[in-house]
């Protein structure tokens, strides 16, 4: 193929370390020398004559070692992988920055709280935990939401989950709860699933997981999109002002498009539909200028708050409920632009929670200071060289000044003579007691001592406070979850240890999951070290359900077309759904389209096997008589309609559409989901009721 000349290379270019980088015809960036035309080179920068051969004795002949190029070349194939995380392995990033509303300087000194309406550029990493880098993104699971926020005095990185409690208290038992739900060792399944004896069996020992087991059971755990979840950076951190005074502080982030989670049986088939579902939906946001948004909030109490609250505020495995500490505003996350690459950005990147600037502080949790300890190794052990801060992604975008030298891959020297301080030289940076990072200075005493605090031992009041602050079908879900995944629990014992635990939550629970499980015999509630436990005010903030969105903006609507569809009729969908701030994708029995009654042609993105009504949130059915029987003897059309009906989706269709939903089982009057179309209002209407997400009194129907 001829090579096009770089002047017509339509990318920008990019600088990496002072070196100008070209875009390539492949999309990849490469290094020009001035006045070089695009060819070839290996890493040295020699051209190369030939890429499509090795260099042999005669055409037939044994590959020579001197051929230098295939051996440069393969090496680095050879090394390109780097250890994956060994939690969190699989992610998906992107960059955008955080505006904050007003000044803040009354709580902290932070720079990024000082003035209103300040943008610090920000990079944000959402991950599943348990599965592999190559895993599936609907797994049942916690998913990382990590953000890094390139402020005016340095990195902070909050490094949060989609839950606000954690399975443990002490950091000293996370390789025990991670060892436990990552595949098993001898056997090396299952992956990306806790549905398996060694998790249920250290969660069983576990009294403290109880809150949240019931967070990760519940619909949070399986979430329609990262653009759908909250974040929480879980710990309590401090605020310091310049006054050196200390506040309280818990961090969440909440999406401006609302919560959304999808159902189990939904997950399972997105899984092998579309693995990247998660990923794709985010690249495709911010692709075509959706760009996702969150409202960080803050629950800002003083010491005697924390002294009177019903829990200790460094125990990790309890949360501070909405209505008793409402949240604050104070500014906004918008992610705008992907990554150019993902391994030098989503998969470098170095979150630890230790990165915060002056005017963020720790608390003694003590699941967060061993976090402290945690996060700088793992950065080693990945990236290979204590210069990670040199790669981009991590480097800070402020001044910086330091001595550090030397080391694998330094990229950054210092100059001159002096590499340490104080020197006469006047070389270097000092340090700043009124700038600098000033630890909050909590006078602290007493013995050294391998101890829980007892102020940590109430491990079933919030567990049955998150249960009873769910609506019913929330409550169902629960209910399903631990069904599914105790039944795939081996051992007896273990099944039953849970049951226990579950009297302790909710009895009706506990009865309907043994029950599900085929247990008779019902064992005794757990010992517990605080009984009994509290009867605590249900929270309703805790619901995804009750606290719905408005609009059913940021959506996607899945329309299965076929020949002689209403052509006016696609169009007043279209431009309803795009009133909404939704998006459409048009099905057909074949890619290439299908002969619309105007005479026009409407290209599909999916053929109905490919574009399953599990990749959308609500379907339309736009076909005539004639279509409908032709596809009611296929399968995957049944399927996309029996589907959308069980998933509670809403679903529009024209009276063509009917012998289709009725060979799928579907009847066109069942409930008030499934919504006629014939025109423009109809289509609003259909639009309108989409808001509801999901029909759920359809549920007790389906029987998911
Ligand atoms: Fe962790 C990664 C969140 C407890 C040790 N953690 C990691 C990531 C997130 C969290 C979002 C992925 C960051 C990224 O996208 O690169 N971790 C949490 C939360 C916790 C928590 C919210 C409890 C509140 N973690 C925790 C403990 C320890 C670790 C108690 C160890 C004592 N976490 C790690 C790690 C990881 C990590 C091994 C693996 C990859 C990495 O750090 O960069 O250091």
């Amino acid at each position: 193929m001829p090579r096009k000349p770089v002047a017509e290379a339509s990318a920008p270019t990019a600088t990496v370390h002072g070196l100008t980088l070209v875009r390539g015809q492949g999309g990849e960036l490469h290094q020009l020398a001035e006045g070089d035309t695009d060819v070839l080179t290996t890493a040295q920068g020699g051209p190369v004559s030939d890429d499509q051969n090795t260099l042999k004795v005669g055409a037939r002949g044994p590959t020579l070692i001197e051929d230098s190029h295939f051996r440069e070349k393969i090496f680095h194939f050879d090394h390109e992988r780097i250890p994956e995380r060994v939690v969190h392995a699989r992610g998906y990033g992107a960059h955008g920055f955080f505006e904050t509303y007003e000044s803040f300087a009354k709580y902290t000194r932070a720079d990024i709280f000082q003035r209103a309406g300040e943008k610090t550029p920000a990079f944000v990493r959402f991950s599943t935990v348990a599965g592999s880098k190559g895993s599936f993104d609907l797994a049942r699971d916690v998913r990382g939401f990590a953000v890094k926020l390139y402020t005016k005095e340095g990195n902070w990185d909050i490094v949060g989950n989609n839950i606000p409690v954690f399975f443990i208290q002490d950091a000293i038992k996370f390789p025990d709860v991670i060892h436990s739900v990552k595949p098993e060792p001898d056997r090396d399944f299952p992956q990306a699933q806790s549905a398996h004896d060694t998790f249920w069996d250290f969660i069983s020992l576990t009294p403290e997981s109880m809150h949240m087991i019931m967070w990760v059971m519940s619909d949070r755990a399986i979430p329609r999109s990262f653009r759908f979840m909250q974040g929480f950076g879980v710990h309590t951190f401090r605020l310091v002002n310049a006054a050196d005074e200390s506040t309280f502080v818990k961090f969440i982030w909440k999406p401006k498009l609302g919560m959304q989670s999808v159902v189990w049986n939904e997950a399972v088939k997105i899984n092998g539909a579309d693995p990247d579902f998660h990923r794709r939906d985010l690249w495709n946001a911010i692709q075509s200028g959706d760009f996702p948004e969150w409202e960080l909030c803050l629950q800002l109490f003083d010491q005697e708050f924390a002294d009177n609250f019903d829990f200790d505020i460094l125990d990790s495995t309890k949360i501070i409920p909405e209505e008793i500490l409402p949240p604050i505003p104070v500014g906004r996350l918008v992610l705008d632009r992907m990554p150019d690459n993902f391994f030098a950005e989503t998969e470098q990147v170095a979150f630890m929670t230790q990165n915060v600037p002056p005017g963020i502080d720790f608390s003694n949790d003590p699941l967060l200071q061993g976090r402290n300890f945690s996060y700088l190794d793992t950065q080693l052990k990945r990236l290979g060289s204590p210069n990670f801060t040199h790669l981009p992604i991590n480097a800070p975008k402020c001044p910086f000044h330091h001595f550090q030298q030397d080391g694998h891959m330094a990229m950054r020297n210092p100059v001159g003579r002096a590499n340490y301080q104080p020197n006469s030289f006047g070389v270097g940076a000092r340090e700043s007691p009124e700038r600098g990072f000033r630890s909050f200075a909590d006078g602290e005493e007493g013995q050294k001592l391998r101890l829980r605090p007892e102020s940590f031992a109430d491990h079933y009041s919030q567990a049955a406070q998150f249960f009873n602050s769910q609506t019913p079908p929330e409550q169902r879900h629960i209910a399903q979850a631990l069904t599914f995944e105790l039944s795939k629990v081996e051992t007896p014992a273990i099944r039953e240890r849970m049951i226990a635990h579950l009297l302790n939550i909710d009895e009706g629970l506990a009865v309907t999951v043994a029950d599900k499980l085929g247990i008779t015999d019902m064992p005794k509630p757990a010992d517990a070290a605080v009984s009994p436990r509290r009867d605590l005010e249900p929270s309703p903030a805790l619901s995804i359900i009750a606290n719905g969105p408005e609009s059913f903006a940021g959506r996607k609507v899945g329309v299965l077309i076929g020949n002689g569809t209403d052509a006016g009729l696609v169009k007043a969908l279209q431009a309803a759904i795009e009133n909404e701030g939704a998006a459409m994708e048009v099905i057909a029995a074949k890619v290439g389209g299908a002969l619309v009654s105007d005479g026009t042609k409407i290209v599909a993105k999916h053929m109905i096997d490919g574009g399953p009504s599990v990749l959308f949130d609500a379907v339309a059915i736009l076909l005539t008589e004639e279509s409908a029987n032709l596809l009611a003897g296929e399968a995957a059309a049944r399927d996309f309609v029996a589907d959308a009906f069980s998933h509670c989706k809403f679903i529009g269709f024209t009276p063509g559409a009917v012998p289709l939903l009725s060979k799928a089982g579907v009847e066109p009057g069942a409930d008030e989901g499934m919504l006629p179309l014939a025109d423009k209002a109809s289509a609003t209407d259909f639009i309108e009721s989409c808001r509801g997400l999901r029909l759920w009194a359809r549920e007790s129907a389906v029987k998911l």
